[in-house]
């Protein structure tokens, strides 16, 4: 008998459903060991992305590490048995505890742990290391539409709708977010809109989204790059202006609309032209459009939000949102589409460095008493806020930063803004540990390297990009030598004579966590595993005795007063200033064939044959000016760093604007042209545009 295990894909945020069927492994050809098929589920329906498909390769694969590495005198990472790593590992830190304080000690999560491993990884740096210095990748994908969520909204859950809502949608604008790469299966949501003509794609490029608005199925809008606040500012200036909007029913749900009023009167439509490039003919269809009151939504990606105003950004896509109604009008909305596979999970239970679990501010002196309740600790014991990612990094340059850093599920070598100079800090550290299944690029920079389950070795539960929670399964023993990091965190924890339990069982890991949430915005305390094997629809806010939340807005804001804010934005300068002359924007973003830093992808034999190495997008005049044509090697540079890559030039690019993936590694890494300044409120990195200069490379 065959047996099959029903789960979902190690990847994204879409989490896709699929089983995965043993078969005998014959190591001659290659072939995996689980076969992975689509399995119908409201999201995917079945479908799957070349990613999915293949993701079952990883876990046979050769690049795998099966025993605990430690660097040794020569400078080399050699093999270590498990007790003698942990003993050497908790002795490091216990001196550089001693020597620095409790705040030396840096911990950096990862939006693709498991509900279960997020929650104790928090829990560990709170009472196990003591301390305050942990933050996660999660700061550079959904901080800033996260922050905007929380301020205008008071709760942050992205989609706050299921997704089989927008099958039905009149007019979808999506603003910075290339689903037909990134989540290729959600395309089947978008097949009413676009058969009603209502895509509106914002894009710099002509991205493989965009031109899904081909053929009369809608319209694909190309500010220039960084512009969306202005876009936004100048939309809600036309509704406002034209009064396609019910003003009483707006002020019945919000606070704010006359400050906002004032805040877009000078955004008229010829000056956001102007600064957009944006016709106005095109600004006053586009609000039209969304005022028409038939079933609308907004949704945003990481274009929009990954810059230095992200948050104002975002904020300016919810109050036109507001102005319009949509969040609370039944089978319209606003949501943002969350990224990593746990993105959404994964900034609820405690491992950014504001956070207790369940949402809860780690300075609300009420959060504090009931989560050291949970964990068996003293409120006063608990550390404060801690720094949020870049600055985190960044501090391991100053007298009180950071000493070491423990990294759990990123490669921030690769991933981080500006990784030139990330690569020379973490070189800089007194201790850097790395959990990973392969030795990833921040791996190899690491003095311990502790080799940790793959996603079908393992149980938990993942929160996907609509807030419900599911299953992940374990469908094969992993490899010997590996072990979980919940085992990792038991270990450690009784080593540092930590307080507190830190249980090895998924499903009680979980139990506990559904207690530390309790009460709060993300309340989990009606689920557990049995609850969701028994495959129920559990959307949270799920607290004990209630049934879910797919709609949370449908009840209301979370603010006290039951209304949303509006918050009126402002446009202020940037952190670099504009491309002149000769110079280009870079936009960055992604590729349908690789994953972030490409730690898991760039392992995949088929991927690499589709995509194995870096190419930059130019316009074709924009290549011609500088001699190349496709299939040179350029050079783009900047003061912060030199990126070589061949040429591929496409009208879908402007002119003035070039394109890299973020996926590729060495001297192909887009981030090493990228700035490490931050957005003011939620310190999100500005990833998606840099000023570079581009030339042809020396003969090759
Ligand atoms: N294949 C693949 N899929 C993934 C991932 C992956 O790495 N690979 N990662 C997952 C994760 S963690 C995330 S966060 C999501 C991200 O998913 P998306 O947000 O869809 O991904 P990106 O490619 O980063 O950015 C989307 C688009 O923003 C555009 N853009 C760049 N600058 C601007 C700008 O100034 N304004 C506007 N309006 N647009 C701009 C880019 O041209 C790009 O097409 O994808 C998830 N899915
Ligand atoms: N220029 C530019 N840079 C960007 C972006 C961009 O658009 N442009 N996007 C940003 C965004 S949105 C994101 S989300 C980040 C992501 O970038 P990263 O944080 O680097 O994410 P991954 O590449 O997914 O890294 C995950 C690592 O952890 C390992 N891993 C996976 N699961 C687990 C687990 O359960 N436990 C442990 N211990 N390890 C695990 C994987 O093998 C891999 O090495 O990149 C950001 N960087
Ligand atoms: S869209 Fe995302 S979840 Fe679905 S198969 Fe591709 S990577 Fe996996
Ligand atoms: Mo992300």
């Amino acid at each position: 008998m065959t047996i099959e295990t029903h789960t979902h894909c190690p990847y994204c945020a879409l989490q896709c459903a699929m089983t995965l069927t043993p078969r005998a492994l014959d190591a001659a050809s290659g072939e995996p060991s689980l076969t992975v098929t689509g399995r119908s589920f409201p999201t995917n329906r079945g479908g799957l992305c070349k990613k999915g498909w293949t993701s079952s390769t990883l876990l046979d694969s050769d690049d795998r590490i099966r025993t605990p590495l430690v660097r040794d005198d020569n400078g080399e990472l050699v093999p270590a048995e498990w007790s003698a790593a942990l003993d050497l590992l908790a002795q490091r830190i216990r001196a550089l505890q001693d020597e620095h304080g409790r705040d030396s000690i840096g911990v950096f999560g990862g939006g693709g742990l498991t509900n279960e491993k997020a929650y104790q990884l928090g829990k560990f740096a709170r009472i196990a290391l003591g301390t305050s210095r942990i933050d996660y990748n999660g700061r550079f994908c959904m901080s800033s539409a996260a922050a905007a969520a929380n301020r205008a909204f008071g709760i942050d859950r992205g989609l706050p709708f299921p997704l089989t809502d927008l099958d039905a949608a009149k007019t979808v604008l999506m603003l910075g977010s290339n689903v037909a790469e990134t989540m290729p299966p959600f395309l089947s949501h978008l097949a009413g809109v676009r058969g009603a003509g209502g895509l509106i794609i914002v894009d710099p490029r002509r991205s493989a989204t965009a031109r899904l608005t081909e053929e009369g199925q809608g319209i694909h809008v190309a500010p220039a790059p960084g512009t969306d606040l202005e876009l936004l500012l100048g939309l809600t200036h036309i509704v406002i202006a034209e009064r396609l909007f019910d003003i009483a029913g707006l002020e019945e749900h919000s606070t704010g609309f006359d400050d906002l009023r004032r805040s877009v009167a000078a955004w008229w439509p010829a000056r956001v032209q102007q600064v957009t490039g944006v016709p106005v003919t095109v600004l006053r269809d586009v609000a039209r459009r969304l005022s028409s009151g038939e079933e609308t939504f907004i949704l945003t990606g990481r274009g929009v939000e990954q810059h230095a105003n992200g948050t104002d950004t975002a904020t300016a896509a919810i109050n036109l949102a507001l102005v319009l109604g949509l969040p609370t009008r039944p089978g319209s909305g606003y949501g943002t589409l969350t990224g990593q596979g746990n993105g959404q999970g994964g900034r609820e239970h405690g491992q950014k460095c504001d956070q207790l679990p369940g949402y809860r501010k780690i300075t609300d002196p009420a959060a504090r008493a009931h989560v050291a309740g949970v964990w068996g600790v003293r409120a006063e014991d608990l550390p404060g806020p801690g720094l949020p990612a870049v600055q985190l990094l960044a501090s391991i340059d100053e007298p009180d930063g950071i000493r070491a850093l423990l990294v759990h599920g990123s490669n921030p070598v690769i991933s981080a803004p500006d990784v030139g100079a990330v690569r020379g800090r973490l070189a800089r550290l007194n201790l850097l540990v790395v959990c990973d299944f392969f030795l990833s690029e921040t791996a190899a920079m690491a003095d311990i390297v502790l080799p940790v389950t793959q996603w079908a070795e393992e149980e938990g539960t993942m929160t996907n990009l609509e807030g419900r929670v599911i299953r992940r399964r374990r469908a094969v023993d992993p490899p010997d030598g590996v072990r979980s990091e919940l085992w990792i965190f038991a270990e450690l924890a009784r080593r540092l004579d930590a307080p507190g339990r830190f249980d090895l069982e998924p499903a009680l890991v979980f139990d506990e966590l559904a207690r530390a949430s309790a009460g709060g915005v993300a309340d989990y305390s009606g689920l557990s595993h049995d609850l969701l094997d028994d495959g129920g629809e559990a959307y949270w806010p799920y607290p004990s005795g209630s049934e879910g939340t797919p709609r949370p807005l449908l009840d209301g804001y979370r603010h006290p007063d039951g209304r949303a804010r509006i918050v009126p934005v402002s446009v202020a300068p940037r952190p670099e200033s504009t491309a002149t002359g000769s110079q280009l924007t870079l936009i960055t973003g992604r590729l349908l064939e690789h994953y972030q830093s490409g730690a898991q992808t760039r392992r995949v034999p088929e991927l690499m044959a589709a995509r194995g190495a870096l190419e930059v997008t130019l316009h074709p005049s924009t290549a011609a000016d500088r001699g190349l044509r496709d299939g040179d090697h350029a050079v783009l540079e900047n003061a912060r760093g030199t990126v070589t890559a061949r040429v591929v030039t496409s009208v879908d690019i402007r002119p003035d604007t070039v394109f890299l993936p973020f996926h590729f590694t060495g001297a192909h890494s887009a981030n090493l042209l990228t700035i490490d300044a931050t957005d003011p409120i939620s310190a999100m990195p500005e990833f998606k545009t840099a000023v570079v200069r581009v030339r042809a490379a020396a003969v090759h």
